[in-house]
């Protein structure tokens, strides 16, 4: 098995479902991981899903990346518009990057607009739910080979 996928949430995404199911749907992150697991387990990869309200832990987790992981699945929160160490750490790490949010933050305030992480991102999905992560798990997983 090729090595794992690392699927990183950022701040309050822990509350998914909880509040505010017109912008972020009505699934909670489990049902997210849930769904995760089942298609990695059919396109014969592993994840490992996490979750932290604190800057250094992500930046921490992405460092240790590096060494583990084949790539990223990344819902940095709020902390896509503000947060320099995050992307200086995602550059660092050069790993191929997968920007997710579950809202279209383009049709939301301005300030939403800007994101440090694109820019190093191999990919950005925004505004299709928890779909969006399903979407860059299978950009991420390797191609069965044709033999
Ligand atoms: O749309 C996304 O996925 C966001 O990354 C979500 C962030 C927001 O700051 C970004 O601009 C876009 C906010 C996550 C807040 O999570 C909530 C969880 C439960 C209820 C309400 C919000």
């Amino acid at each position: 098995m090729a090595a794992t996928i690392l699927v990183l949430n950022g701040p309050n995404l822990n509350l998914l479902g909880e509040r505010e199911p017109e912008i972020y749907g009505r699934e909670t992150l489990r049902d997210i991981e849930a769904a995760l697991q089942a298609r990695a387990a059919e396109l014969g990869v592993a994840i490992a899903v996490r979750q932290s309200n604190h800057e250094g832990e992500l930046v921490d987790w992405i460092q240790e990346a590096r060494g583990t992981a084949s790539g990223i699945i990344l819902n940095a929160g709020a902390y896509t518009h503000t947060s320099l160490a995050i992307a200086d750490a995602l550059r660092l790490c050069s790993l191929p990057v997968i920007e997710v949010h579950l809202s279209n933050v383009f049709r939301r305030e301005p300030f939403r607009h800007r994101s440090f992480i694109s820019p190093i991102a191999r990919g950005v999905i925004c505004g299709l739910g928890a779909r969006g992560y399903l979407f860059a798990l299978e950009a991420l997983a390797p191609r069965p080979s044709r033999e």
